[in-house]
């Protein structure tokens, strides 16, 4: 496969067992590991993120006395959904998917704040605190950054938009990113703002050497 120049670098966002086979279902996602094995072969920069959250997050229903899952609060000045309990740090479900190849790649985690999610990989909700990806990927030089995973909707949709505004040229790869669609279209809508906000989207064979 054709390499990418070191400028351009593969974000794979969020590719964990609680998103595909857990507590956190978003569905079909596991058609997405070929696609994103295939992909990261052109890339000589390739990052994933992972959703690494305490067992006490805000974002969990089960820590918020008498709510349910999907229901909005205000937690801490900002607006949240609640989840089911997923991803929780060093437990099996917060584990990257088995057959993703995940090898010499760097790792980045969010969400790890009890008291504030963190969708995108770059900044928590509030843009209060950088994960460090943004500093990490201007070091290196990259320029461009394509974005896939999981999910289109919330963690991908995010972490596109932040890479849009942080300068790099951001492409989303839509064949290898799944969406929860709670609403049957928010992924199509999701898509629509990515693109509103400066993002390409492109598929797998988009991408130079795919
Ligand atoms: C995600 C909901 C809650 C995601 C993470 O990775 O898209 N969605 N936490
Ligand atoms: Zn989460």
């Amino acid at each position: 496969m054709k390499q990418l120049p070191a400028t351009h670098a593969l974000i794979v966002v969020d590719v964990q067992n609680d998103f595909v086979s857990g507590s956190l279902l978003v569905p079909n996602a596991a058609e997405i590991v070929p696609v994103v094995n295939r992909i990261r072969e052109a890339f000589a920069t390739v990052v994933f993120t992972k959703d690494w959250h305490p067992a006490n997050h805000g974002s969990f229903a089960v820590n918020h006395l008498g709510k349910q899952v999907l229901e909005q609060i205000d937690l801490n000045g900002l607006p949240q959904t609640l989840w089911p309990p997923h991803c929780i740090q060093g437990e099996p479900g917060a584990e990257l998917v088995a057959g993703l190849n995940s090898e010499r790649a760097y790792l980045f985690v969010k969400g790890t704040d009890p008291g504030i999610d963190s969708y995108s990989g770059f900044f928590d909700n509030g843009h209060r605190k950088a994960t460090g990806l943004g500093e990490f990927l201007k070091t290196n030089g990259v320029t461009d950054v394509y974005v896939c995973g999981l999910a289109t909707d919330y963690c991908v949709k995010a972490t596109a938009i932040d890479a849009v505004q942080l300068g790099f040229n951001t492409y989303l790869i839509e064949d290898a990113s799944r969406g929860v669609n709670i609403q049957p279209d928010d992924v199509a809508n999701a898509i629509k703002e990515m693109q509103a906000a400066g993002v390409c989207i492109a598929t797998s064979v988009d991408v130079p050497g795919c």
